[in-house]
């Protein structure tokens, strides 16, 4: 067998986390939802949307990092096993899985995402186009549970500046946690991040003119609807991309139109919005490459590579052990 899906998550799962989230957004303030759950069936395909947005450089600056260092990062590593956090649709991967089938060492594939079926496809098409790479797949939540399979020396790839979705106490967490499983003489971390730059820049990439960010921050109102049996209203809210200066960080938000309440049956609450109020859906960090650094030295995976797009846009870090 070339594929294996290793599901990490029992099947209510999903359900008992989105209960659990959507209770503490609704009965504190700030209200925040963790940005996980935009990504059902809809939302993945408006996020694959988002990535070819010409308003969203992230995606083709980081593609393009990968496409300029892959032979080397090949050769740095010497990876056996690539194993990559938030897979999703692996679409960007194959640039990294080209090049280290091409130097001959890589032997297995190990994506590790939430979305089951997301995981299902991407193993599919790839198991079609890579006859000779065996692929170890899992459904899991990276922030609690961190597999590596494999034969070192491995690579683990988490790419698209996902490290952004976290606040800096969670990041803190999550390389302490990182640094943990990365145990073995030559194994690597392939960082990808978005940097700091002019916030107009930033702000469109989350605000596009199709209003296809627009959709993908409402589906998770779509979302909880559904799961909660919840009397959202999308248009009783704004789409909101902010630049939030201090934490330098861009903040998506969905903001009342009107003073109103929606009922989410299933948690037996009423939640009472005021006109302007915001629900906070995510947070997207920018960095920068000295504290980067510094942050990631802390955490002891100080950088041995720094790579950026022509515009320096976007980064790419190598940490080897
Ligand atoms: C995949 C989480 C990094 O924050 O840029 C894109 C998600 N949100 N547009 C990001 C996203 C709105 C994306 N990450």
């Amino acid at each position: 067998m070339r594929i294996t899906l290793d599901n990490r998550l029992p099947a209510d799962h999903a359900a008992r986390a989105l209960r659990a989230d959507a209770g503490t957004a609704f009965t504190e303030r700030p209200r925040t939802l963790p940005p996980k759950w935009f990504y059902d069936a809809h939302g993945s395909v408006l996020f694959d949307r988002i990535t070819r947005l010409p308003e969203y450089y992230l995606a083709r600056a980081e593609k393009q990092i990968l496409r300029a260092h892959a032979a080397e990062i090949a050769e740095l590593t010497g990876a056996r096993t690539l194993v990559e956090l938030g897979s999703g649709t692996s679409e960007k991967t194959r640039v990294l899985l080209d090049a280290l089938t091409e130097a001959g060492t890589l032997k297995l594939y190990a994506p590790v995402d939430v979305s089951d079926t997301t995981l299902e496809g991407a193993a599919e098409s790839l198991c079609r186009d890579y006859p000779d790479l065996s692929i170890a797949a899992t459904v899991a939540d990276f922030e609690t549970d961190l597999p590596l399979p494999g034969a070192g020396p491995r690579l683990v790839a988490f790419l698209g500046s996902t490290l952004g979705n976290l606040t800096p106490d969670q990041r803190a967490a999550f390389l302490a946690r990182l640094r943990s499983v990365l145990t073995h003489e030559g194994d690597a971390l392939l960082l990808g991040v978005d940097l700091v730059k002019e916030p107009s820049a930033l702000i469109r990439a989350y605000d596009d003119d199709q209003g296809v960010t627009a959709a993908f921050n409402k589906n998770v109102l779509r979302v909880l609807n559904r799961e909660l049996h919840a009397t959202f209203d999308l248009g009783a809210f704004d789409h909101k991309a902010i630049w939030n200066a201090e934490a330098e960080r861009v903040e998506m938000r969905l903001r009342a139109r009107v003073s109103h309440s929606v009922e989410i049956h299933d948690l037996n609450l009423t939640a009472e919005f005021g006109r302007g109020e915001d629900i906070l859906t995510e947070i997207s960090a920018k960095f920068r490459r000295e504290p980067l650094t510094e942050e990631l030295t802390r955490a002891g995976l100080p950088p041995t590579h720094w790579w950026t797009d022509p515009q320096s846009r976007f980064a790419l870090l190598l940490t080897t052990r």
